[in-house]
């Protein structure tokens, strides 16, 4: 049985916890984390030695980094609808998943850690309003692509790049502040919480 080891509020973990109910695979969470078990531990940094999760462990297969356990575990499970085989359609899906874990996480964290966690550490106004401008540009590009597809980040169909930019996408209309109107993307997230996936694991605690 796979085990996922991590928080269940945290995003990078519902990526996988959602990915697993995409593809019928069942699996056992250990709960890691603030508030849980401690990762900053000689033995939690023997799997994962950033002492971030998620983590995921496959018999004697470790593997940390979310989006790298969305690929392993497509692979493994016969996910080709969700992370196409063909090359360049493989490589549309890899686009948006890398600018997701990249370009569009590194923006929004700071707004996050200050408005929604109420970090102590992110109390710093400047920073906070640099952080939500590069978000709203980031979901501008979001939008325009939604526009082009009309559906998904990579196409018409539902991908792996999808639970990840879905769960930003998430994070952008549970943070407060003043949203811009993007029709595509406001469409784009009514689709996304109707999953079974999404139900399951990715709402409740922001
Ligand atoms: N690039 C990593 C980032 C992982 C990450 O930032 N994990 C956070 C939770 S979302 C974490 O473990 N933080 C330490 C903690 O909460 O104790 C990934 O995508 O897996």
């Amino acid at each position: 049985m796979l085990k996922i080891l991590g928080k269940r509020s945290s995003i990078n973990v519902r990526k996988v916890l959602w990915a697993c109910a995409e593809l019928g695979l069942s699996h056992q969470l250990e709960e890691w984390g603030s508030g849980c078990s401690d990762v900053n531990t000689d033995a939690f940094k023997a799997l994962n030695p950033n002492a971030m999760m998620p983590v995921l462990i496959d018999g004697d297969f470790v593997l940390w980094e979310s989006n790298a356990i969305l690929r392993y575990l497509a692979n493994c499970h016969g996910g080709s609808a969700l992370y196409p085989l063909e090359p360049r359609a493989r490589a549309r899906v890899d686009q948006w998943l890398d600018w997701q874990a990249s370009d569009l996480n590194g923006a929004w964290r700071y707004a996050f850690m200050a408005l929604v966690r109420h970090s102590p550490e992110h109390g710093d106004a400047q920073q906070t309003q640099r952080s939500l401008d590069a978000w709203h540009r980031f979901m501008r590009v979001l939008e325009g692509r939604l526009v082009d597809t009309g559906a998904y980040v990579a196409g018409e169909t539902f991908s792996l790049a999808d639970i990840a930019v879905g769960l930003s996408v998430h994070r952008w209309y549970q943070t407060p502040f003043e949203h811009p109107h993007l029709d595509a993307v406001d469409d784009y997230y009514r689709r996304i919480e109707r999953r079974a996936g999404f139900i399951a694991h990715c709402t409740g605690v922001p």
